[in-house]
């Protein structure tokens, strides 16, 4: 059987009220689209209904799966999920739809022209409170400061596309388990000299946020100085993926990854 064109993968965490309609949405867009697809919920060992929910949706809907995973954060439960994705390209979306599904088509258009990941710039906001994007901007303070080699201009939207090796390649290295995944991502990508475009979104900021501005202030940068460490001790198999594509413990076995351009992280392009 070919696999699917795009893999979507919906991490969830006590979703049962905000999920069945994202799913719902989400499922009507793909549909009017003529795109071989599968969703993927990758569920973090909810204490709520979100299970139960998804295998009522799944009776009538079969490209629709259910990861079930113990509880263990966000990171690992996208990570789980991308390479889970049977698809040739993998998309991660959060739970609220709060970019919503159509804006994947510059995604592809952009993995079509070679990328090999591209991030959602959240351009076009609404419903950010003040608190919320003052803790943002410490965020990216730290972020730069610790993490990051070169710029990217919004490491934290929910909405990231890569094409199946890079999402192999990336995701098979990373070790967060918490909501910095995605700088880890970032950073490894900038490591392995992949191609990061950025496309702008609109972001609906839904309420009902399970960020908790306690682990931001602990967590998250203590989690940027694991990432940064495990960067460095990674760095002899990240430039060796680098020189020799197609190598290393992410990629999937048997594919040939197409040559990986230099480093152009994050320009807007
Ligand atoms: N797996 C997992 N996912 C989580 C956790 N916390 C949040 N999420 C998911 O991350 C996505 C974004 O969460 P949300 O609460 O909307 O965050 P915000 O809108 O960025 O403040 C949603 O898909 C959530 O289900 C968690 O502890 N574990
Ligand atoms: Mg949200």
């Amino acid at each position: 059987m070919r696999p699917p064109e795009l893999s979507v993968v919906v991490p969830a965490y006590n979703e049962s009220h905000r999920l069945p309609r994202t799913l719902h949405e989400v499922r009507g867009w793909l549909e009017a689209h003529d795109l071989a697809y599968e969703v993927l919920v990758a569920d973090d060992g909810s204490r709520d209904r979100t299970r139960d929910a998804v295998r009522q949706i799944q009776a009538g809907w079969p490209q629709l799966r259910l990861l079930e995973l113990p509880h263990r954060g966000k990171g690992a439960t996208v990570r789980a999920g991308c390479l889970a994705a049977a698809g040739r390209r993998v998309l991660f979306m959060d739970a609220d739809h709060a970019t919503h599904i159509r804006e994947v088509e510059g995604f592809l258009d952009a993995l079509d022209s070679g990328a090999d990941v591209v991030i959602g710039v959240r351009v076009y906001q609404s419903g950010t409170g003040r608190g919320r994007r003052i803790l943002g901007l410490g965020f990216m303070l730290l972020a730069h400061l610790i993490v990051l080699d070169d710029p990217v201009i919004d490491p934290q939207c929910g909405f990231k596309a890569f094409t199946r090796e890079a999402a192999r390649t990336i995701f098979g290295r990373t070790r967060i388990d918490g909501g910095t995944i995605d700088l880890e991502v970032l950073l490894l990508a900038q490591r392995l000299g992949l191609a990061v475009h950025s496309h702008a979104v609109a972001w609906d900021h839904k309420s009902g946020s399970t960020i908790s501005p306690m682990r931001c202030l602990v967590q998250d940068p203590l989690d940027m100085l694991r990432i940064r460490y495990h960067a460095w001790r990674l760095r002899h198999d990240l430039a060796t993926c680098r020189r020799t594509p197609g190598g290393g413990p992410g990629a999937p076995a048997g594919e040939a990854h197409r040559g990986l351009p230099q480093a152009h992280a994050a320009r807007g392009r």
